[in-house]
Parts: C-alpha cells; sequence; structure tokens
C-alpha cells in the first residue's frame, strides 16, 4: 500500500515528505495506523549517522495509533486496539527470557538494522529499497508493519496524541529510576540533564517519594521548568560551583544515586563525583561509540559505589508503559508539561525546537 512518510535520505539531511510503498503484513506482524509519534534524540543521531542505520530510511520510534490488521500469528491485539510502538527484541535469549528485553542480544539488529530479523525490508520508494523497522516500527510514516513486541495495548480512551513518547525517551528516563536504579522513598536523587529524558526521570522520582531531587544543567530556563516536575533543588553546573552544591544540599553525605541523562562523558564523571558511600550511578545518554570515562577509584574504592549504563529503563514494555499510564491517570506523571505537537510536515522544525530546547519532547500528529 502507498504510505506517506518522513524519509531520511542521506547523513545530516533534512526529513523530506514522500510517498512510499509499504509491503504485505508478515505472520508476526501488526499493521499500525500511526497517530502520533514522539520525537527523539536517537533519531536525530540516526540522521546524522552515528549509529550506521543504513539509508535512506524511515526513522521514528515513538509510534502510537491504532491497530488495522493483524498478522496470523499476532496473539497479544487485535483490529480496533490503541496501542504505542516501543522497542523490539527477540524474545528467545537469555536477556529476554529474564525479562529484561532492552538487552537483547539482537537489540542492535531488530532496532538499527533497518531490515527485518530476514534482511527484508518493508518499505520501498520506486525500485529502491528503504531502511524499515527502525526499533521495529519507524513511525515517521502513516502506517506501519510494527514487531509484535514492540506493540504495547493500552486503554481505550488513552490519549494516543499524547502517549507515543512513553516507548522510548519517557520509558527511559523513569525506568532508569524506578527500574535500573530502584530509588527508594526518602533518597536523594541528581537528575544530570533537564532534556525528555531528565524530565521523565524527575517526574518518576517525585512520584515514588525520593525526598531530595536535584535537577543539574547548563540553562536556567530548563533547571526552573524542572521544579516544576518534581525537583526540589537545582544546580547551574556552568555557573555554580558543582561540588560545594552537592556538599550543601546533602549535608556532605553525597547523593544516594546519580543520573547521567546528557552521554557527555565529563558530565558522567560529575555524577560519578557526586554520590556518597554505596551510591548508584547510571548512564542512560547515548555516548558516541568510542568514548571513555575515566573514574577516581583510589580514594572513592571506600564508598564501594556502583555504576551502570542503561538502556530503555530496563522496561519490559508491555508491563511498564500501562504502568505510567496509571501514573498520568494520577497526575503524577504529567507527559503533557512536556509536549509540543507539529503537523507531520513541520517535522524538521520539530528537530531544530528538539536541539535549541525549545520543546522538551516533540510530538509529530498525523
Ligand atoms: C537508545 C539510545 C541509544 C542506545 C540504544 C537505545 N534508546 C533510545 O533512543
Ligand atoms: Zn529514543
Amino acid at each position: 500500500m502507498d504510505i506517506t512518510a518522513a524519509i531520511t535520505r542521506g547523513k545530516g539531511e533534512p526529513f523530506e515528505i514522500t510517498t512510499l510503498q509499504l509491503d504485505d503484513l508478515r505472520p508476526t506482524e501488526v499493521r499500525v495506523k500511526i497517530v502520533a509519534t514522539g520525537v527523539c534524540h536517537t533519531d536525530a543521531i540516526i540522521r546524522d549517522q552515528v549509529y550506521p542505520t543504513p539509508l535512506p530510511a524511515v526513522l521514528g520510534h515513538e509510534g502510537a495509533g491504532v491497530v488495522e490488521e493483524v498478522g496470523s500469528a499476532v496473539r497479544s491485539v487485535k483490529p480496533g486496539d490503541k496501542v504505542v510502538l516501543g522497542f523490539n527484541s527477540c524474545g528467545a535469549c537469555r536477556q529476554c527470557l529474564a525479562g529484561r528485553p532492552s538487552y537483547c542480544v539482537e537489540m542492535y539488529d531488530r532496532n538499527f538494522a533497518g531490515t527485518r530479523p530476514d534482511g527484508s525490508t518493508a518499505l520501498r520508494d520506486g525500485d529502491t529499497s528503504v531502511s524499515s523497522h527502525f526499533f521495529g516500527q519507524s513511525s515517521f510514516a502513516t502506517h506501519v508493519n510494527a514487531a509484535e513486541r514492540s506493540v504495547v495495548k493500552v486503554d481505550d480512551d488513552a490519549p494516543l496524541e499524547l502517549l507515543g513518547p512513553l516507548g522510548c525517551g519517557l520509558m527511559t528516563g523513569a525506568g532508569a529510576i524506578i527500574n535500573s536504579m530502584a530509588v527508594r522513598a526518602g533518597e536523594s536523587v541528581a537528575i544530570f540533564g533537564t532534556g525528555a529524558v531528565g524530565s521523565a526521570a524527575t517526574m518518576a522520582a517525585a512520584a515514588i517519594g525520593a525526598t531530595t531531587i536535584v535537577a543539574i544543567d547548563l540553562v536556567d530556563s530548563r533547571l526552573e521548568a524542572a521544579r516544576e516536575f518534581g525537583a526540589t533543588h537545582t544546580i547551574n553546573s556552568g555557573s555554580e560551583d558543582l561540588a560545594a552544591r552537592v556538599e550543601e544540599i546533602t549535608g556532605g553525605e553525597g547523593f544516594r544515586v546519580a543520573l547521567d541523562t546528557t552521554g557527555i562523558t565529563a558530565v558522567t564523571r560529575q555524577a560519578a563525583d557526586s554520590v556518597g558511600i554505596n551510591g548508584r550511578v547510571g548512564l542512560v545518554g547515548a555516548p558516541t561509540p568510542g568514548d571513555e570515562v575515566s573514574f577516581e577509584v583510589g580514594s572513592s574504592l571506600m564508598k564501594g559505589w556502583s555504576f551502570r549504563t542503561i538502556i530503555e529503563g530496563d522496561a519490559v514494555p508491555q508491563q511498564f508503559i500501562p504502568a505510567l499510564v496509571h501514573l498520568w491517570r494520577q497526575g503524577k506523571f504529567p507527559i503533557e508539561k512536556l509536549t509540543q505537537t507539529y503537523p507531520l510536515a513541520s517535522i524538521n522544525q520539530a528537530f531544530e525546537d528538539s536541539k535549541s530546547g525549545q520543546t522538551i519532547k516533540p510530538i509529530i500528529t498525523f
């Protein structure tokens, strides 16, 4: 069938709205009519070829829409269901079987290769094959053939134009706090970076009862916004003495948890330096392949602190996305404070506004 999509033709090139041909549905796929899809930093880094997904490609990995048709082997959804689309995974490897699908042994192939597992692509531009199945979906398009494991059913009255970002950025930030760092009520948490992931992390920390939530960034207006999302303190690490402020806020103890959402290696180091005894440090940003961070381990040895990388907030999307929808309904995860909608024709503006910080989480509507 013919669809309308925003195609990425070459490295760093603007998205172009065009008509493409979408393949027939495979047995394990779900045809979804996309209602809205979020813009995530990862779309920009693929457009810029930091990771080598073959171009031309249709990107987009925070889709939300309505099921139109299901493949013969699909059991989890039916036509008419409302769905949010998350990352894909194989379902059969050791990590998937243990409930850790974001560390699936086929994570790269299922989400970044631009093809189905059999090497085929679902999209064509006339005679030219176009990469599809980005995060099992490629949702900068009116219709997608999504992998079943990317599909998460949500309530019939769920507001699809708002919920797409639960598929990646917001799930990542909230999951990093709730699942990966397992923040407990009363703990102190530092969140480095106030983009969509950092903002979702801030909201989640507040929702689960962290009592000291410190947002750290370079831009005062973003720090003010972070207070609205639940930050109890803010630090402008460009104009303030970070170490002195950490000492003051934590009474010299350091944070229990620090989360770097920037992926900037110097910031990861700052996060590591900010935790106290038994502190936990997490990294959810996407550094460039080959980037290295050095940690002080001589004096800090005695602290027994830990560092880990985090993919997709350690979430099982089919469990965690509905949980976040519940929190949203209770007013504890106010997604709408982060979002701004753009028609598909304005997709390049949406990316510019995301980059400049004008919009925390742009959502493309169809
Ligand atoms: C990505 C970030 C880069 C590594 C894989 C997961 N998450 C979504 O944007
Ligand atoms: Zn993403």
